[in-house]
């Protein structure tokens, strides 16, 4: 089926079409660009959420209950849970599937998985992507991303969100210490998950000093807020429902021309790097001397750097004819 004919789909909600086309863009970078430009003017209308945290902390648990207590008060839902440790996602996806079972074939729910395949343009490029898309279907109110909080295309992906919510679980004290300058400024609210854990309360104590200490308890007129769940007793749920609904009124409140800015700024250099990247390794391997470079890394001949250099100084030399 043709790129067009799934795009026609995509508008009318079928389901089929929506998947291949995230395939699709996963797949094949070239594709992934036609079907991206295509549908841009159509994106902008669902709230996305980013969900983030340590391992284990219980986010994809929490995504499902809150998706369904969304999916309750008559909101659509799509999901992507994104698993950046591509020699692990085996495993790491067939327990999102089956932590997600509860939520897999309820209406107005779509979930799906994405991991790295060494695809050309990242994670992030497709990830982003793949929420346009379910933007673009006009079905979805809200796009929720789980990503595991660590690296830098987990940063990325969470520039897109409007909503920035970090999960944490009771006891992780030096996570939260390691983790403070950079996740913790993007998030918007903070959840402590397992609150049926005795020691939640303390983490949530913790937290919301660390709040006052670090001074983010000030986000452009945005007052971070801390909330408690529990994924397996069904608790918090409720409440952060509430929250995530107080801070999407909040942005639809204030000028919101700089954060679209923001966020296009952003867009713009991740795809610019992406470009980039791609032009570079297509280059590099077009280079008449790639694979004695190559030879020689190994034999120890050269270092990377200077082969690096090689390729650069001739590839400078080409743009510039
Ligand atoms: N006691 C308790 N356990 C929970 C709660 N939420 C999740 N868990 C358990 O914590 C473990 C991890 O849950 P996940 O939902 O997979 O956590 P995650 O953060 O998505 O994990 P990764 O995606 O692997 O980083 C599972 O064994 C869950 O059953 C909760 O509220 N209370
Ligand atoms: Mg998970």
């Amino acid at each position: 089926m043709d790129v067009q004919t799934l795009i026609d789909g995509l508008f009318k909600g079928d389901i089929i079409s929506t998947t291949r086309l995230i395939s699709i863009i996963e797949n094949d970078f070239l594709k992934a660009e036609e079907i991206s430009r295509r549908i841009y003017p159509h994106t902008g209308n669902a709230h996305v959420l980013g969900i983030t945290g340590p391992p284990g902390v219980g986010k994809s648990s929490l995504v499902n209950k809150l998706a369904l207590e969304w999916n309750k008060k008559g909101k659509n839902i799509g999901i992507i849970a994104v698993d950046p440790s591509s020699p692990y996602s085996g495993g790491a996806l067939l327990g999102d599937r089956i932590r997600m079972r509860e939520i897999t074939g309820i209406k107005g729910i779509f979930i799906r998985s994405m991991a790295t395949r060494g695809s050309l343009g990242g994670l992030a490029r497709a990830t982003r992507d793949a929420i346009n898309i379910l933007d673009a279907s006009g079905v979805y109110d809200a796009v929720i991303v789980e990503t595991v909080g660590a690296g830098q295309s987990e940063v990325q992906i969470m520039s897109i969100a409007k909503t920035v919510i970090l999960v944490l679980s009771p006891g992780l004290g030096d996570e939260i210490q390691a983790m403070k300058a950079g996740t913790m400024e993007i998030a918007d609210i903070f959840v402590v998950n397992k609150s049926d854990k005795p020691e939640a309360l303390e983490t949530v104590n913790d937290l919301e000093r660390m709040l006052d200490y670090e001074g983010l308890n000030e986000k452009a007129g945005w007052q971070p807020v801390v909330v408690s769940t529990s994924s397996t007793m069904n608790t918090g749920i409720d409440e952060l429902v509430t929250k995530i609904e107080e801070h999407q009124a909040f942005l639809a409140g204030m000028t919101s021309e700089k954060l679209h800015e923001k966020r296009a700024a952003m867009e713009l250099i991740d795809t610019l790097i992406t470009k980039i990247e791609n032009e570079a390794i297509k280059k590099a391997k077009e280079s008449p001397v790639y694979n004695e470079l190559v030879k020689k890394i190994v034999e120890k001949k050269i270092d990377p750097y200077q082969a690096a250099d090689i390729i650069l100084k001739e590839y400078m030399q080409l743009s510039r004819q």
